[in-house]
């Protein structure tokens, strides 16, 4: 179906994915599974393949959270800096689940996993937008570490790389763009120390709903070096976490 080309580079990136760190392989959307931004094969193929979910470089992580590569692990690329818009978009019904499929999880990289949306301006199309530096988002989910010590992480794993969360039901129609992340915490004792695994999917949410939020966040610029919850001591410190950003919008 694509002309596979460069395929020692292929083969080179598939052994570095080996190494460490992880991203959203596929994503179930409406009751379809979307297979992700694979970056170590789809930037080989040519034409490469339709995505839902925008471009990253890698499955690193983004530790500078002043940079607008914490949006979407997007890095610069046609005039698009940090969140470049794909060209396939999803559709779902509000209260409807998405789920995400992650590669294999690194058991030390302790931490929660957190959710957000945002919605395409009228006028504007997801397939050509992006959001800079706007506040436009907000939180739709968020599982950090359990009354009993266990991290969302750890679930993650358990759950062999699932996590799913519910579409806000009554939400209004509109293209949105979902933010999911994991925030490692293994490092995160100082900052720069976090790590964050950020994934950005395109959806077209359909239905009548009249529901809308009213507060928003910007990425970058909801974490900062002094955002409960960025640093932590995920070894000598047992007590209650605090995840970051908002509270959950209902
Ligand atoms: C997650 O994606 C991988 C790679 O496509 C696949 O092998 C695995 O079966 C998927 N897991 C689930 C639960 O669908
Ligand atoms: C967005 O742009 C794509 C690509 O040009 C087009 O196919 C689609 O119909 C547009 N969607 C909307 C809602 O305008
Ligand atoms: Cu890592």
């Amino acid at each position: 179906m694509f002309a596979r080309i460069g395929s020692l580079a292929v083969l080179l990136g598939l052994a570095s994915s080996v190494a460490a760190h992880g991203y959203v392989q596929a994503e179930t959307v409406g009751g379809v599974v979307y297979t992700g931004y694979l970056p170590y094969s789809d930037p080989y193929y040519s034409p490469p393949p339709s995505r839902i979910i925008r471009k990253l470089p890698g499955n690193g992580p983004v530790t500078d959270l002043s940079l607008i590569d914490v949006q979407c692990n997007g890095w610069s690329e046609g005039g698009v800096i940090g969140s470049a818009p794909a060209p396939l978009v999803a559709s779902a019904a509000p209260g409807s689940t998405v789920t995400f499929n992650w590669t294999t999880w690194p058991d030390s990289h302790l931490g929660p996993l957190i959710t957000y949306m945002a919605k395409v301006p009228t006028g504007s199309n997801i397939t050509s937008w992006s959001p800079g530096t706007s506040a436009v988002w907000f939180k739709v989910a968020q599982s950090g570490k359990s009354s009993s010590g266990v991290w969302a992480s750890t679930t993650l794993i358990n759950n062999k790389g699932i996590y799913s969360f519910t579409i806000p039901s009554g939400l209004a129609p509109g293209q949105y763009i979902i933010r999911h992340e994991i925030i490692a915490l293994h490092s995160a004792y100082a900052y720069p120390g976090a790590q964050v695994y950020p994934s950005c999917s395109q959806v077209q949410i359909t239905g009548s709903g009249t529901r809308s939020p009213t507060s928003f966040v910007s990425f970058p610029g909801a974490y900062t070096a002094s955002t409960p919850g960025i640093v932590f001591d995920v070894y000598q410190n047992t007590g209650a976490y605090t995840i970051p950003g908002p509270a959950v919008w209902s």
